[in-house]
């Protein structure tokens, strides 16, 4: 028996044995495979391939399947194992599909096991369980295995016997190749990486206001017009800044049905998008025919106007049957996706054709209008066997069966459908979507904002089915699966300032913002509910980031996070054995000769506002982002099952561990299980008894200004006063401080008419530098109506940016507006217009007096503002 490697975890572990605490080193008995198997047991030794291995295997499928192994396993150890019939010795390999199993392992399952005399055997009962259980078989592999043989020069893979099978048949990735294009080459390296992940479906987003992606031959003009963009072309260029004179590109349907078989071959299908009525501003400047014959001035989520097809227009379902028909020729898959999202119905309400179709089909409103496209669309789908999915804005009771529902701005639209018996695909935005930024941006690069950040966590702890989903058995059946997206008007090539990150173009960009979310997505599709554990997934991250790296790939690597208790600050690599740099003066560790290398030893608290950490890899010159100070952890805990109906208490914790300095500190009160949040009502900070400063709750956030405060003067104490309304005796939550960001400029006021919903959300709440807080209008907003910031003194600025609307949703966004700077405070120049609620511009240190929302139409809704964001 050959001498066993330590194998790729214990290995780390094992060289930073500060990091390493006992019982991460005995969790470590899990195989560091990305998503986590099913099952699996620990054994005595790994697989053993030796430069003699052969794999066995006899079937075409078999064979297929056999050619892939030996195609990955080359470049890795070096060895051009031979594929045969059978074998008498040595250490083979043998695949193999064997039908029985189906009854175990279903479609997509395997098992990976030790057969007799060092037999590797991974079966499977179908091809595609087969493919599966040759992934999981490369990530047992030791990362970077030409290094890692043993010294008889073999390589020994983790200890692990694996039989593994995925939770959900829909393990999806969406990527929009309109707003950006993606070119074929890089799907297909996109296939490839998914597949390795176990993913299963692949959404091309092919149309959309930004440009037509998919030829279609009985249309030329779709692509010869509507695939590019620009000053030279028809259709303008349609992202913000953007002065391309030709910018844009298709797949021609060979190129596309290549893809189809390229991704088949690993076990991914391709659900085409063809985005309908909506988003079709490509559609309209091809062919003006498919507007509607009167058109309101309404515009869309996007900004757009004249962006909805006609559906009173006999002619646009002859269209679409056409396109249709040419779609399903190059896409076999079961499903065809016809979008449906964010259709602005304003853009109808002008057309008499579209009048007269709703006295003609009884159609009560402009959503019913949808309805019936959507209903006709089914049709066409029909007749060429296809099923129809669409966005959540689709659904009504109307629809077929068959027909599946998209859920993206939270899970609920899809669990409705679910139990109406409906099926649905999960992408909810706020564990989903690629496009949001990673937690904490600074100098990284652009992206949409209305879900909120989607750290590596957001995506990880995403559960799709808790309990307060209300689905019944048969309802859960109909959640087919879950999908991440990446939205592509933000993904471009992009330099940081300081030079921590260069995407060269489109392609590394969405790479960038793809990787690792996506991994954790894939978990999320594959992995049962109970066996997923955030921090067990980090550790098996480090061999992903490896692997990453060494395949050239663009990836975002988490930052490290600090933590400061008992007066000291302790740094938390992401994963063990990961390098941490950091600098003491705020100053970015990057590229800067005072960063120290984190020893393990704890830091001063007084360190707190001025720690900058970044993890490095430094075999590759990778870098994460960057992260800043130290996080509190919650200074105690509530719970209310004492507590009579409506009575107020006192609550009472020592603070002095955690407030350690001068400055606005926040307290507030979040329930981490129950029914209702508590009630807070006052709050105090006493210092020996004494009260040092008072606050009145907004939605259960408090404010300290701590301008003056000495800490050691005396032991700190935070009282609370708060009510429990709610029947339920079931609340317990946190109590958390932490410290506000100082303002960047001192002194701004807010001037506006516009009438607020209250105290809670009044103007004040602009100016507080707490994210949780925010401005709402009792009132939709009119046309030229403002919401002005005004700084003390003209200040030369950077940048600024706002985003309206509810925090993690699209509702409550300001649509048709602009924002607007000043110099001297009267006279305004327009910087930016508003997508998903949000506005941003560079200032280049322009000097700014006052910043403006200048309503250019009437808004649909009350609207919401959060903090201004600007930079100096
Ligand atoms: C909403 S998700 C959209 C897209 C945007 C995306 C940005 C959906 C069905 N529609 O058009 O690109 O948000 O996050």
């Amino acid at each position: 028996m050959q001498s066993l490697p330590t194998y790729t975890l214990l290995g780390l572990l094992l060289a930073v044995p500060s990091l390493a605490s006992a019982q991460e080193q005995k969790e470590a008995s899990f195989p560091t495979v990305v998503p986590l198997p099913a099952e699996y047991d620990q054994v005595k030794s790994g697989f053993v391939i030796t430069p003699e291995s052969v794999i066995v295997a006899s079937t075409p499928e078999e064979v297929r399947v056999a050619r892939l192994l030996a195609a990955w396993l080359r470049p890795y150890t070096g060895f051009e194992l031979p594929i045969k019939a059978s074998a008498a010795t040595g250490n083979p390999i043998r695949v193999i599909i064997e039908p029985e199993l189906d009854k175990k392992l279903g479609r997509e399952g395997y098992e990976i096991c030790h057969g007799e005399k060092g037999w590797t055997i991974i079966r499977a009962a179908h091809g595609a369980g087969l493919f599966y259980g040759v992934q999981t078989f490369r990530q047992l592999l030791p990362v970077a295995e030409r290094a890692q043989k043993n010294a008889d020069g073999n390589v020994v893979t983790e200890p692990f016997q694996i039989v593994d099978q995925p939770r959900f048949a829909w393990r999806g990735f969406m990527i929009d190749v309109s707003r950006h294009f993606i070119k074929l080459e890089d799907l297909k390296v996109l296939v490839d990486d998914m597949a390795a992940l176990k993913l299963n479906i692949l959404q091309l987003h092919l149309t959309d206001d930004d440009g037509w992606r998919i030829e279609i031959k009985k249309y030329p003009k779709l692509t010869e017009i509507g695939a590019w963009r620009g000053t030279d072309c028809q259709l303008p260029n349609t992202r913000p800044g953007e002065n391309h004179a030709r910018y844009g590109g298709f797949y021609t349907q060979e190129q596309l049905k290549d893809l189809v078989a390229y991704a088949k071959e690993r076990n991914i299908d391709i659900v085409p998008e063809i985005d309908l009525p909506g988003h079709a501003l490509a559609i309209a400047k091809a062919y003006p025919e498919t507007l509607p014959a009167v058109l309101s001035d309404a515009v869309s989520t996007q900004g757009f106007k004249a962006n909805a097809i006609s559906p009173a227009n006999e002619k646009n379902y002859e269209m679409i049957d056409d396109i249709i028909g040419e779609v399903a020729e190059i896409f076999p898959y079961a499903y065809i996706h016809i979008g449906g999202d964010e259709v602005n119905h304003k853009i109808w309400e002008a057309c008499p054709q579209i009048k007269e179709l709703m006295v003609k089909e009884k159609l009560a409103n402009l959503h019913q209008v949808q309805v019936y496209f959507t209903k006709r669309l089914e049709t066409i789908l029909a007749k060429h066997d296809r099923k129809m999915i669409g966005w959540q804005e689709i659904a009504d009771n109307n629809l077929n069966k068959e027909t599946a529902i998209m859920a993206w701005i939270g899970s609920e639209p899809g669990w409705n459908a679910a139990k109406r018996g409906t099926p649905a695909v999960l992408g909810t935005g706020g564990h989903c979507y690629f496009d949001m930024p990673y937690p904490g941006a600074e100098d990284e690069p652009p992206s949409h904002w209305w879900a909120g950040p989607v750290g590596l966590k957001n995506a990880y702890e995403f559960d799709p089915l808790p309990a307060r989903a209300g689905l019944d058995k048969a309802a859960e059946k109909n959640i087919l699966g879950i999908q991440g997206a990446l939205w592509t008007e933000y993904v471009v090539g992009w330099k940081s300032k300081s030079g921590w990150l260069e995407l060269k173009d489109e392609n590394e960009c969405a790479q960038f913002k793809t990787w690792p979310r996506l991994h954790a997505t894939a978990e999320v599709c594959w992995t049962p509910q109970h066996l997923r554990e955030y921090s067990q997934f980090r550790l098996r991250m480090a061999d992903q980031y490896e692997h990453m790296a060494l395949a050239g790939r663009k990836f975002y690597l988490e930052p490290a996070t600090a933590e400061q208790s008992h007066g000291k600050i302790k740094i938390l690599p992401p994963y063990p054995g990961a390098e941490v740099r950091y600098t003491l003066d705020g100053s970015d560790p990057f590229g800067n000769s005072k960063a120290q290398v984190w020893d393990g030893k704890p830091l001063d608290s007084s360190v707190r506002g001025r720690l900058a950490m970044r993890t490095v890899m430094p075999k590759y010159n990778i870098f994460s982002t960057l992260r800043r100070g130290a996080t509190i952890p919650p200074v105690g805990t509530w719970e209310v099952s004492q507590w009579a109906a409506g009575e107020a208490k006192t609550l009472s914790f020592p603070v002095s561990d955690h407030i350690s300095e001068a400055g606005r500190w926040k307290v507030s009160l979040p329930k981490t299980k129950g029914s209702a949040e508590l009630a807070a009502d006052s709050a105090e900070l006493r210092q020996d008894g004494k009260v040092l400063a008072s606050a009145m709750a907004n939605r259960n956030n408090f404010v300290f200004d701590l301008s003056t405060f000495t800490p050691d003067k005396g032991a700190l104490e935070l009282v609370v006063t708060a009510r429990y309304t709610h029947e339920k005796r079931d609340a317990i939550g946190n109590v958390l401080v932490e410290m506000l960001a100082a303002p960047v400029v001192l002194g701004i006021t807010v001037e506006t008419k516009i009438a607020s919903n209250g105290k809670d959300f009044d103007a004040a709440q602009l100016l507080d530098g707490d994210p949780a807080t925010y401005f709402w209008s009792s009132r939709m907003v009119e046309k030229d109506e403002t919401l002005t910031w005004v700084l003390p003194e003209a200040t030369a600025l950077k940048s600024v940016s706002l985003q309206s609307g509810q925090p993690n949703s699209t509702k409550d966004q300001i649509l048709d507006a602009v924002l607007e700077v000043s110099e001297d405070g009267k006279t305004f120049t327009k910087v930016s217009g508003f997508a998903y609620g949000a506005a941003k511009a560079e200032l280049n240190g322009k000097k700014i007096k006052a910043i403006r929302v200048l309503a250019t139409g009437k808004s649909a809704s009350w609207i919401i503002f959060q903090d201004l964001v600007i930079t100096k």
